[in-house]
């Protein structure tokens, strides 16, 4: 039994989440719910990024302080991640005293390190990004300066602030960078390439206290508070501790894993890599990069207006199981994917419906009417076994590869499989058709229980109505329940009428 400890990006509560923070959660919950069936002991981590001048904007719009609005906002989130099933362990808000602590003692550190000093910082800042951006990275348009992610005119500042010393660190974040850590491969050359191109330059780590009041004071000038995303990524140790439980920090630290969108893939490497440096601290295991869900070619999200509910995707599909099993199903680490209803739609009816819902139904009334819903171990079929262990071992590798899409593609062979061995056998013909329910029902366990990480309510109907339990990667062989007792055969998914996103 190993150790695993897998995060999200602590999302900024301006605004309630939708698809695109459900997209990264939900992948975040899938790998966390497989580690666990993997044996794993797991620390699953997710929250909200409270600090900045994002929020305090947002909080003065709405007239409230800002404390007062982000508690409310945190409840939001934990009510959305509940309604998902979200399975973290620990949801982290970075206004929490214990994070606060760490962010004051790591970066007391790196101040008594000289790796922090005082200067004057000029440049275009986007605070929907809460980033500043340099001359080429930014898109000029009519005279006016545009951030390149939310199109929206840049805001000059210049102002007194300190700067961490990113520069000295820039053969170390290359060393890393070729390393094994950023996933997919071509990510990390990405970083590299920006490095190559402008260098690896002093980032401005503070802000004035009379500009942005919301955020920690630096401990070495009351007159500053720390920069949003230095805060926000030291989360991921204050979760577990930091300079306190060394045994449990290190246990988990070693096997931390990223789930990110590209967009912060910067921070998550350069920036990231380095702070940690800093304090000692060796780089993450793995940072997993995703891509974005787009509406018309364009990355979903508040600030673009353009923001699918979420709300919405579970009152269309009667859930939150079908809603993660859809988000997966068209998920991908390299290439955006456009949102679009009828996709998912047909997915849904052909798929959910017609594959594993049809399939589920069948076997339990087969079961019940022909064998009284009791259907003992028998002989196995030694051709269906060795199709079901080869998809069962392809789907084990692609999900530990972080291909989920491609995994639910092969756990849905499993069913169509089992569909066809019924088709095959001809049960209805039988007397006791013990046999061949026997066989389509270690295929229905089987499938099920890999599926489980993907929709955990559905496996566990499914394993009450069935007769079965889901308990480990150990079962995922034919022949490993030897007794079923079917007391419901449900049908699991209504179809729903295509028709257009509203
Ligand atoms: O960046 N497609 O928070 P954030 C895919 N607070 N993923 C999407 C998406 C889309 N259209 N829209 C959002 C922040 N996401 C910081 C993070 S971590 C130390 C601090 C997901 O609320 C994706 O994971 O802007 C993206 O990286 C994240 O939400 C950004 O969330």
């Amino acid at each position: 039994m190993g150790t695993f400890y897998v995060t999200t990006p602590i999302y900024y509560p301006n605004a309630e989440p939708h698809i695109g923070h459900a997209y990264t959660t939900i992948m975040a919950d899938v790998i966390a719910r497989w580690r666990r069936l993997c044996g794993d002991e797991v620390f699953f981590l997710t929250g909200t990024d409270e600090h900045g001048l994002k929020l305090q904007k947002t909080a003065e719009e709405k007239g409230l302080d800002p404390k007062t609005f982000v508690d409310r906002m945190a409840e939001v989130f934990k009510r959305y991640w509940r309604l998902l099933n979200i399975s973290y362990d620990r949801f982290i808000r970075t206004t929490d005293e214990d994070h606060v602590e760490t962010v004051k003692k790591a970066l007391s550190k790196i101040y008594s390190r000289g790796l922090i000093y005082k200067g004057v910082y000029r440049g275009w800042y986007c605070t929907s990004c809460e980033a500043f951006y340099a001359p080429g990275e930014y898109i000029e348009e009519g005279g006016k300066k545009l951030c390149p992610t939310h199109r929206k005119p840049l805001e000059l500042i210049e102002e007194e602030t300190y700067f961490f010393k990113l520069s000295s660190f820039e053969n170390y974040v290359k060393e890393q960078l070729s390393k094994d850590i950023v996933y997919p491969r071509f990510y990390a050359k990405e970083v590299l390439s920006k490095i190559e191109r402008d260098g690896l330059r002093d980032i401005s780590i503070t802000r004035p206290k009379t500009r942005v009041y919301w955020g920690v004071e630096a401990p070495w000038d009351p007159n500053h508070t720390i920069y949003v995303w230095i805060d926000a990524l030291l989360n991921y140790v204050s979760a577990l501790g930091y300079d306190e439980d060394h045994e449990r920090f290190n246990r988990f630290w070693n096997v931390v894993h990223h789930v990110i969108g590209k967009d912060i893939l910067w921070f998550h490497t350069a920036v990231w890599f380095a702070v940690l440096a800093a304090i000692d601290l060796p780089p993450p295991r793995k940072v997993v990069v995703h891509a974005f869900i787009t509406l018309k070619g364009l990355k979903i999200g508040k600030s673009a207006g353009n923001v699918v509910s979420i709300d919405y995707l579970v009152n269309r599909y009667g859930g939150a199981d079908p809603v993660r099993y859809l988000l997966m199903r068209f998920s991908s680490l390299d290439k955006d994917v456009e949102f679009s209803v009828e996709q998912l739609d047909s997915a849904y009816n052909t798929e959910l419906a017609d594959i594993y819902g049809n399939l589920v139904r069948r076997v339990g009334v087969l079961a019940q009417k022909k064998l009284g819903g009791i259907v003992e171990a028998t002989e196995i079929d030694r051709e269906l076994e060795a199709k079901i262990r080869e998809r069962v071992e392809k789907t084990r590798e692609l999900l530990n590869a972080f291909k989920f899409s491609e995994a639910l593609i092969m756990i849905f062979d499993v069913f169509r499989e089992a569909n066809a061995y019924l088709n095959k056998t001809e049960p209805w013909r039988e007397e006791a058709p013990r046999r061949s329910l026997y066989n389509t029902l270690e295929c229905v366990r089987i499938g099920t229980t890999l599926l489980q990480p993907f929709m955990p309510n559905t496996a566990e109907r499914v394993a009450k109505a069935l007769g079965f339990e889901i308990r480990s990667v150990e079962d995922l062989r034919m022949g490993a329940w030897s007794s079923y007792r079917v007391v419901e055969a449900p049908i699991l998914f209504k179809k729903v009428r295509s028709g257009s996103a509203s």
